[in-house]
C-alpha cells in the first residue's frame, strides 16, 4: 500500500519515542487519525461534549459484551469481589467535572518532536463523570497489611516497547483511596461511549490521562511494585533513553485560549477585527487551584479575570477584553496554581514528550 507523502524520505527513521526535527511521519498521522483532539473552540463550554472530548487509545478499542463483563477486585485481599455492572449502579454514586488531559499534550510543539502521538493542544476536555467511590470497595474487599499497590487493568491489549500486554496502570494504596477516585459508568449523563471506556473506567481526577483506565476488567493488589510497561516504561520524565527518570503523574498547571475571530483554513492564523475583543478561556492544575491567569500581548503579560471554580478537578474560566489594533500580534496566556507553578514562556523538553505546558501562542492578523 503507497503511503501519503507526508512520510517521504522520513518512515525509515521512524522509531518509537525517538526524537526527530523532520517532517510528521506516516506512523504518527496514523495515530493523530485514530485519536482525535478536542477542538479549541469547544473551550467555551464548561462540559466538553462527548465527541468533542479528546481521544488516547492506545491500542483497540475493545469489543465488550455486557452479559459476560464484570469486574474482579483480587489480589492480596481478604475478600475477592467479582461485580457486574448493575452491581456497580447499585453502590453510591457521585457525579462530577473532572478535566482529563494527555501527559503528551503539547509534545508536537517541541523540538526536536518525540516520535509519539503527535498532540498540539488539544488534548483535553472536561465531562461530568458519574460512578461509585474506589474506596468504599478496597475497604469491603480488605486489602491486605502488605499490599503496595493496586493494578488497574483494561480489557484492551497490543505491543509497546516490544512487550505485549493489556494496558495496565498502578496506584498506591494511599494514591488510590483518595475520595476522588472513582469507578465511572456514565459521561455527560450517558452510558460511558465505546472509546471513552465501556462500560467502565477508572477516574483519577487531577493525574494525567495515563491514570484513568479505561475498559477497566480487573482491580488488583499487589505486594510489589507493578513494573508493566505503561507504568515502568512509559510515562517517565527522561532527558535520554536510559531511565529511570521521575514518574509521571499529576497535571502540570496550564491555560489554554478560545482561538478569537476567525481562522485561515490552511494555516490556522486567526483574522480578527479591530476594536475590542473578549479573550476567553480555561486553565486547570492536577498540583492546585489556579489562582492567577494572565494575557501576554505582543510581550507584555496582563492578568485575566478569573470565574469561580467549577470544582476541584476541573478547568477555571478566564477572559479578558484586548483592544485589537490593525497589524500582526502574538497573544499568549498562561497560569499560576496555589502551588507557585507558573507555565513556562519557552519549551522545557524531555524524552518522551511529555507534560510540555509551554505557555499557549496564538497569532493573529488585525484587520
Ligand atoms: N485501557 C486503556 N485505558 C486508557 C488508555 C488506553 O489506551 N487503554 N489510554 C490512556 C490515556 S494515555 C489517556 S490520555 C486517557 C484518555 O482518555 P479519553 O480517551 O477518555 O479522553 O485514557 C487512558 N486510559
Ligand atoms: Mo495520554
Amino acid at each position: 500500500m503507497s503511503k501519503p507523502h507526508v512520510t517521504q524520505g522520513a518512515t525509515q527513521a521512524a522509531i518509537p519515542g525517538q526524537p526527530t526535527e523532520g517532517p510528521l511521519t506516516h506512523e504518527e498521522l496514523q495515530l493523530a487519525g485514530r485519536n482525535h483532539s478536542m477542538p479549541l473552540e469547544a473551550l467555551r463550554e464548561d462540559v466538553t461534549p462527548a465527541g468533542l472530548h479528546y481521544l488516547l487509545i492506545h491500542f483497540d478499542i475493545p469489543h465488550i459484551d455486557l452479559n459476560e463483563w464484570r469486574l474482579t477486585l483480587g489480589g492480596a485481599v481478604n475478600r475477592k469481589l467479582e461485580l457486574s455492572l448493575d452491581d456497580i449502579k447499585a453502590r453510591d454514586a457521585v457525579t462530577m467535572p473532572v478535566t482529563l488531559e494527555c501527559a503528551g499534550n503539547g509534545r508536537a510543539l517541541l523540538q526536536p518532536r518525540p516520535l509519539s502521538q503527535p498532540w498540539v493542544l488539544g488534548a483535553v476536555g472536561t465531562a461530568e463523570w458519574t460512578g461509585t467511590p474506589l474506596a468504599p470497595l478496597l475497604e469491603e474487599a480488605g486489602v491486605a497489611s502488605d499490599a503496595v499497590e493496586l493494578v488497574f487493568t483494561g480489557a484492551d491489549s497490543g505491543i509497546q516497547g516490544g512487550v505485549e500486554e493489556p494496558y495496565a496502570r498502578s496506584l498506591t494504596i494511599a494514591e488510590a483511596m483518595h475520595p476522588e477516585v472513582m469507578l465511572v459508568y456514565a459521561m455527560n449523563g450517558n452510558p460511558l461511549p465505546p472509546q471513552h471506556g465501556f462500560p467502565l473506567r477508572l477516574l483519577v481526577p487531577g493525574w494525567y490521562g495515563m491514570a484513568s483506565v479505561k475498559w477497566l476488567t480487573s482491580i488488583e493488589a499487589v505486594t510489589s511494585r507493578f513494573m508493566g510497561v505503561q507504568q515502568a516504561v512509559a510515562y517517565h520524565y527522561l532527558q535520554g533513553p536510559d531511565g529511570p527518570g521521575l514518574p509521571v503523574t499529576r497535571i502540570r498547571v496550564r491555560s489554554l485560549m478560545v482561538p478569537p475571530g476567525i481562522p485561515d483554513f490552511f494555516t490556522r492564523r486567526r483574522v480578527v477585527d479591530a476594536g475590542p475583543v473578549m479573550l476567553r478561556g480555561r486553565a486547570w492544575s492536577g498540583h492546585g487551584e489556579i489562582e492567577r491567569v494572565e494575557v501576554g500581548i505582543d510581550g507584555e503579560w496582563m492578568p485575566a479575570h478569573l470565574e469561580p471554580a467549577q470544582g476541584d478537578f476541573a478547568w477555571r474560566s478566564w477572559s479578558m477584553v484586548w483592544v485589537a489594533k490593525p497589524g500582526d500580534h502574538v497573544l499568549r496566556c498562561r497560569a499560576m496554581d496555589s502551588s507557585g507553578a507558573l507555565q513556562a514562556s519557552e519549551q522545557v523538553w524531555n524524552y518522551q514528550g511529555i507534560g510540555n505546558n509551554m505557555a499557549q501562542r496564538v497569532e493573529v492578523t488585525v484587520r
